[in-house]
């Protein structure tokens, strides 16, 4: 099967500037408590994100201590990070940020409010959003002496005819109502007037992009378009109806769209029923709540091990760029790769669709196709297409081939202390039955406990001996989850249940284990395949789609053909001898073959 897409990067003029004002607050609403643990799952996927970055991203700090965090190391890790870093080279956007960040965790933010205030009173405008975020972060920390700044900007605003995007329109927002509420006592009443008139014409836009389904803007400016709106003094031309908002994003974040930290950094307070502007209210005590159990959120899987042809197209029109070109080149890709693979691939056929890239906040960013880089000073940049229409998605950094390191402790581990239930280990599997993208796998062919010792053991013996370059490899049962009790060594009888000591992955017969794929043959990786499998705490092999396939039929023709008269079937539900006092109900649905955690396929 091939399927086909049009991908195209295109050099483009941007209008720079996106904003919108307004003032007074609306509705709000919260997430229902049986939903709560979904909210939890991604605040918990974004602190977790900060130790496997080395990008400090200061959205996230803000949202960690809006929410109250878990993870208290990675709170504490990124604020130290934040401080050590060198502000030399920021924009008014970052260092907005960082000085908001760092006064959410109650920490000094030094001569970086100065610096800021400098910035924005020699401001020319062009940009939006990064300024906007500048007024908020200055009125926090010193609101009259931003009145001035706050006051220019309101009027640049109202008179900029670009439109400007949702997203820039909400952080505008947020800072004129942090204006509009901390407007001195005594004060001259025109700049009430003036942010007043500006937060409508901003309210009144942000509205006018809701959508049916209570999306404003896009799903990724809704969060921020939230906390605008719940805030903001003026009331919207359109009514906006807060509880459909809340339907669909409950919606999107259950279909795992917000998987991105950054996303997630900008969603999360309103989740919380906070906004940015709560920011200078954080206490930072050290009480912060139980970690919550979580929920997996849908990973999109590829249906096949096909590939797909991408037609990938480079165009760059912009008059007074001299070299001007318009090419393209078919590339075959997995399918379910994403774009940066196309990319790649594209980029090894041919030079000329050479790209590189930068790390932003948000991820990979294309910074130059063909060796024509964006410039900011121009207001140039690549934007991505699928056949006309932008994307509002990154171009997403692939999935490592290798196996991935699994945590020995789940990140949120539980508390509770777990019967025994066997049950877990016992008769024929239901999940990781099948294949997904790769061609060979470990089967499990009997029950047991996986411990964290026997996923080392698989992950470094498969890395080390797979070539990353041509296959890869993912786990199929998730990292240990059951907690196993103990009681001490030399310790009596009684006192009831023991503390938790370690955790379990129960694993049923027919598991597959870990899959490999990619382009290699069953020879080349049953070798380690077996070497692992012969490791496991329960009877395993290697397998390939082939060979798993004949071993099931097999297993049928067998029981078809079988000779033998005398089947356990049979002798069961004739209750032969009296059988039946010994065996379970359960023997008899599965025919003997699942005796507690061992499997017997010779019974038939
Ligand atoms: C301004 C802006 C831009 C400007 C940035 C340049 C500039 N000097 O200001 C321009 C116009 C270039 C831009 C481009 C794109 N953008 Co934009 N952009 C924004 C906006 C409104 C504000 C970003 C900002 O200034 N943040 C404040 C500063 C202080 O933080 P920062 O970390 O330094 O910001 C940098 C990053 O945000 C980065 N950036 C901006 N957009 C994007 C998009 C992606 C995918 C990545 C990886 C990085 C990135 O550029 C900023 C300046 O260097 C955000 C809205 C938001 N909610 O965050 C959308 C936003 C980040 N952009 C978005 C998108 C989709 C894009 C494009 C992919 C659109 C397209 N189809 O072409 C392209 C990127 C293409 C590429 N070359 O890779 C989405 C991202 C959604 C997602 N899940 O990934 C957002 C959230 C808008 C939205 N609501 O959908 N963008």
């Amino acid at each position: 099967m091939r399927g086909m897409a049009w991908i195209t990067l295109c050099l483009l003029y941007v209008f720079w500037a996106m904003a919108g004002t307004s003032t007074r607050a609306q509705s709000s609403c919260s997430v229902p408590p049986e939903e709560q643990p979904w909210i939890d799952g991604l605040q918990v996927l974004m602190e977790t994100s900060v130790a496997k970055s080395n990008f400090v991203n200061p959205s996230i700090l803000i949202a960690m201590n809006l929410a109250g965090p878990y993870n208290l190391e990675a709170q504490k890790l990124l604020t130290n990070k934040l401080i050590a870093s060198d502000n030399a080279d920021l924009t008014k956007g970052q260092l907005a940020l960082t000085i908001m960040a760092l006064t959410s965790s109650c920490r000094d933010t030094g001569s970086q409010v100065s610096i800021l205030q400098k910035k924005m009173e020699n401001w020319e405008p062009s940009t939006f959003y990064g300024p906007s975020l500048a007024i908020l972060a200055l009125c926090q920390k010193n609101s009259e002496a931003t009145l001035p700044i706050a006051a220019l900007f309101a009027k640049t605003l109202m008179s900029d005819p670009s439109p400007f995007s949702v997203d820039t329109e909400a952080v505008a927002t947020l800072a004129l109502t942090c204006m509009y509420n901390r407007i001195p006592v005594g004060s001259e009443e025109n700049y009430r007037d003036l942010f007043g008139e500006a937060l409508k014409v901003l309210v009144d836009s942000i509205s006018l992009r809701i959508k049916s389904d209570g999306i404003i803007g896009d799903i990724y400016s809704t969060g921020l378009a939230m906390q605008a709106l719940s805030v903001t003094p003026e009331q919207p031309m359109k009514k906006w109806d807060c509880e459909k908002t809340m339907d669909t994003i409950l919606k999107e974040i259950k279909q795992g769209k917000f998987q991105n930290p950054m996303s997630i950094s900008q969603i999360l307070p309103t989740l919380k029923g906070k906004t940015y502007l709560d920011v200078p209210r954080v206490t930072c005590g050290p009480d912060h709540g139980v970690p919550p159990t979580v929920n997996d959120y849908p990973t999109p899987v590829p249906t096949s091990v096909s590939n797909i042809t991408i037609i990938y197209t480079i165009n760059n029109q912009l008059k007074g760029v001299d070299l001007t070109f318009h090419w393209t080149i078919e590339v075959s890709v997995k399918s379910g790769s994403v774009l940066l693979v196309v990319l790649e691939e594209a980029q090894r056929k041919d030079s000329k669709f050479k790209f590189e890239t930068k790390m932003t906040s948000w991820g990979l960013m294309i910074s130059s196709i063909n060796n024509i880089a964006e410039n900011a000073n121009q207001k140039t940049y690549w934007q991505l297409l699928s056949g006309k229409t932008p994307l509002n998605e990154d171009i997403s950094i692939p999935e490592r081939s290798k196996l991935k390191f699994v945590e020995r402790v789940p990140l949120v581990p539980k508390v509770r202390r777990e019967p025994k239930n066997l049950k877990d280990i016992r008769g024929p599997s239901t999940e990781a039955t099948e294949f997904t993208e790769g061609n060979f796998a470990v089967l499990a062919l009997g029950g047991g406990y996986l411990h964290w010792g026997h996923f080392e053991m698989m992950r470094l013996t498969i890395n080390r001996s797979m070539d990353p370059k041509n296959m890869f490899a993912k786990w199929r049962v998730p990292a240990p989850f059951k907690p196993v009790t103990r009681k001490g060594v030399g310790q009596r009888m009684g006192g009831g249940k023991g503390a938790i000591d370690h955790y379990v992955t129960p694993v049923k017969t027919g598991t597959l284990i870990v899959e490999l794929g990619g382009r290699c043959e069953f020879k080349e990786v049953q070798g380690f395949l077996d070497l692992v499998a012969h490791k496991l705490p329960f009877p395993a092999k290697a397998v390939s789609r082939e060979t798993l396939e004949k071993m099931r039929q097999n297993q049928k023709e067998r029981e078809n053909n079988n000779q033998n008269p005398w089947t356990f079937e049979r002798i069961a539900t004739a209750n032969m001898l009296g059988i039946r006092k010994f065996l379970s109900p359960y023997d008899l649905t599965q025919k003997g073959q699942y005796w507690g955690k061992f499997f017997l396929p010779k019974r038939v």
